[in-house]
């Protein structure tokens, strides 16, 4: 008896077989990849793109996008709104379409978000040879640009034969499903390959569910993490991206409620409690709260939850002070698990924190220590809101006042959404996150860019939810592009424009280390050769409009009460467009260093003072071993 086959080309059973995949946690299943971002070029229009067109939209929903760069970003927000369990593809041609991936594909990976792209390659029989685009290399005749995507992927395969695609697309399926593998992954496919014909086996195309995990802890080390927290006396849980990912956020509240155990979160975990919770002490590290940080100082054991430990965390080391300090992880990852020298809880975050919860049954911090984080707790509200309330209704907000307008706005269940400039700071310290999907921060690759295409993957993802990108003007220039997608599709997406005339962030961080704001500013080239004449006469405002947004121009802060109110009000994609008073500070300054390596020997004043700083600083970092 033969097995029956179905013929199709290797692009149109790409496209079958990725619309009958399925994950399922927790009894609920999605679809696994759930639409399928391109733009077209040569090197996929007659493969993928004539697969899709016959596919039609109720097998693969399509999307259009403007850059290879931002399809990826938004791929990214759809992944991260839904926990992971449902992916985005992104197919792009040959060549620059293809290595405008890169960026996108080490987000996605070091995010730990999923994102299935599909490059386009050069011919596998070589027939055409070399093609448009084509990367010549003169020694290693099989490289092609799409090379470049090995390292920021979780799994790369190229498809040279037809029957290769079955083995890699069920292992690109089970990478993306993987709660410790996900990321990027590729499968580069030669524009000849797409278009060829195969005797598909029938079962290729069943239905398939991924079952995503929820590993329950190995017994002695729960118990030998149970023991150090039941011995430790200034706990700190600090928690991070993996918490939401797993839906853990109910059982880290039962088990802060349960033992008293107070809250730092990194800046994918934050949200992870409630900010009006008593145990929630905010954002920990470089841009954290005072609160955090002076008892993270003092803490003789740190619990991660999820979190990889990034710099900004850990202070560049120089955060957890105590002597005595020790870590204990809970990671699905052992990779993670294992950093500062912990002792390791390798688990789901959900079924690990609830293990504990039960270790712990009568283990309750003393009232002393409580006590003393919730004064803390309590004066740093104090900060939040100087920071927050514009003295004067009819002044130019500052950016922090800008954020207090912005909180008095949103809904519980708003998306805010950044990822770098000066906003991941002030979000980090000021920020009231309230439901667990509201506090959006891309912080693991901060990258410009990937605040308004992430808009759109959320706002597909959450159709009913207000979403709110915020961007810096530097961040705006950098890629407004998918503004027109938002348009096309009919998504409600709020852009909030902050106008500062250049990198104000990079511009304080330059000043800092010596740099004297050298090339941070957007402004006319001066007499002297310096960018220090006046601020350029671009008009952000009218460019957002130009690509289709509605736009509003508040210039005070009761304008901006008004225009913020009316943008989520409305049903079409609204700009809110900001220029803030840079004069007035009022962003609390950080609670906690951050290593940039500052100029050894230098000539100028500046940079010879930094270093002195630096050297200041740097005695302060431990390895923990
Ligand atoms: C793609 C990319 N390039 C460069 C950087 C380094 N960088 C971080 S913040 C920043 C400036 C951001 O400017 P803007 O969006 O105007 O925000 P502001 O600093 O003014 O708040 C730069 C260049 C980055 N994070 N991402
Ligand atoms: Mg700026």
């Amino acid at each position: 008896m033969s097995t029956p086959t179905r013929r199709l080309t290797v692009a149109q059973a790409l496209v079958q077989f990725l619309s009958a995949q399925y994950t399922e946690r927790d009894g609920v299943r999605h679809r696994l990849i759930a639409g399928t971002w391109g733009i077209f070029g040569h090197g996929n229009v007659a493969g993928l793109g004539q697969a899709l067109l016959e596919a039609g939209e109720d097998t693969m929903p399509f999307h259009q996008g403007r850059n290879e760069q931002a399809m990826v970003h938004a791929a990214v927000g759809y992944a991260r709104q839904l926990d992971r369990l449902s992916a985005q593809a992104v197919t792009t041609s040959i060549g620059p379409g293809a290595t405008n991936l890169v960026t996108g594909a080490a987000l996605a990976t070091i995010n730990r978000l999923p994102v299935l792209l599909l490059p386009g390659d050069y011919f596998a029989t070589r027939a055409a040879d070399p093609l448009l685009q084509q990367l010549e290399h003169p020694v290693e005749a099989d490289l092609s640009v799409n090379d470049t995507l090995r390292p920021v992927s979780r799994y790369f395969d190229r498809i040279s034969r037809p029957e290769a695609l079955i083995p890699a697309a069920l292992n690109a399926m089970r990478v993306l499903a993987d709660p410790v593998e996900t990321g990027a992954v590729t499968l580069a496919l030669p524009q000849d390959v797409q278009a060829e014909a195969y005797d598909w086996p029938e079962e290729f195309f069943a239905d398939r569910v991924w079952h995503v995990r929820r590993p329950a802890p190995d017994l002695a080390e729960l118990a030998e993490a149970v023991e150090a927290i039941r011995s430790a006396e200034r706990p700190l849980i600090v928690a991070g991206g993996g918490i939401h990912h797993s839906r853990a956020e109910e059982a880290l509240k039962a088990l802060v409620d349960a033992t008293g155990i107070p809250v730092a979160s990194t800046q994918a975990g934050k949200g992870s409690l409630r900010h009006d919770h008593p145990a929630d002490l905010g954002g920990i590290g470089h841009t954290g709260t005072a609160v955090s940080d002076d008892i993270a100082r003092a803490a003789d054991l740190i619990i991660g939850v999820g979190t990889r430990y990034t710099d900004f965390t850990t202070a560049s080391n120089t955060l957890f002070q105590n002597p005595a300090v020790r870590f204990v992880n809970l990671n699905i990852a052992a990779f993670d698990a294992h950093k500062l020298a912990a002792r390791t809880l390798v688990a789901d975050a959900k079924s690990g924190l609830e293990a504990l919860t039960s270790g712990l049954e009568g283990h309750r911090v003393t009232p002393a220590y409580e006590a003393e984080y919730r004064a803390g707790k309590e004066s740093w509200e104090r900060v939040v809101s100087a920071a927050f309330t514009a003295p004067d209704e009819n002044a130019v907000p500052t950016q922090t006042q800008l954020l207090g307008v912005l909180d008095s706005v949103v809904g519980d269940d708003d998306v805010v959404i950044n990822a770098a400039g000066s906003l991941p700071g002030d979000l980090h310290k000021l920020w009231r996150a309230r439901g667990p999907r509201q506090y959006h921060l891309e912080y693991g690759y901060s990258c410009m860019g990937y605040e308004i295409p992430a808009g759109i993957g959320v706002q597909q993802a959450a159709p009913d939810t207000a979403v709110w990108s915020l961007v810096g003007d530097g961040t705006y220039l950098m890629m407004p592009t998918e503004i027109v997608t938002a348009v096309q599709e009919g998504l409600p997406v709020n852009l909030v424009l902050i106008q500062n005339h250049g990198y104000a962030s990079i511009g304080g961080l330059s000043e800092s280390v010596g740099g004297e704001r050298f090339g941070t500013a957007y402004r006319y080239r001066a007499a002297d050769g310096t960018f220090s004449g006046a601020p350029l006469p671009v008009d952000l405002a009218a460019n957002a409009a130009s690509l289709g947004m509605d736009v509003l121009r508040p210039k005070t802060v009761a304008d901006l009460r008004e225009a913020l109110a009316a943008a989520r009000a409305s049903d079409r994609p609204t700009c809110v467009y900001v220029e803030t008073d840079t004069a007035t500070p009022t962003a609390p300054p950080a609670e906690a260093w951050w290593d940039v390596p500052v100029a050894e020997t230098a000539s100028r004043a500046s940079a010879v003072q930094a270093r002195e700083e630096y050297d200041r600083q740097v005695v302060d970092r431990r390895r923990h071993l």
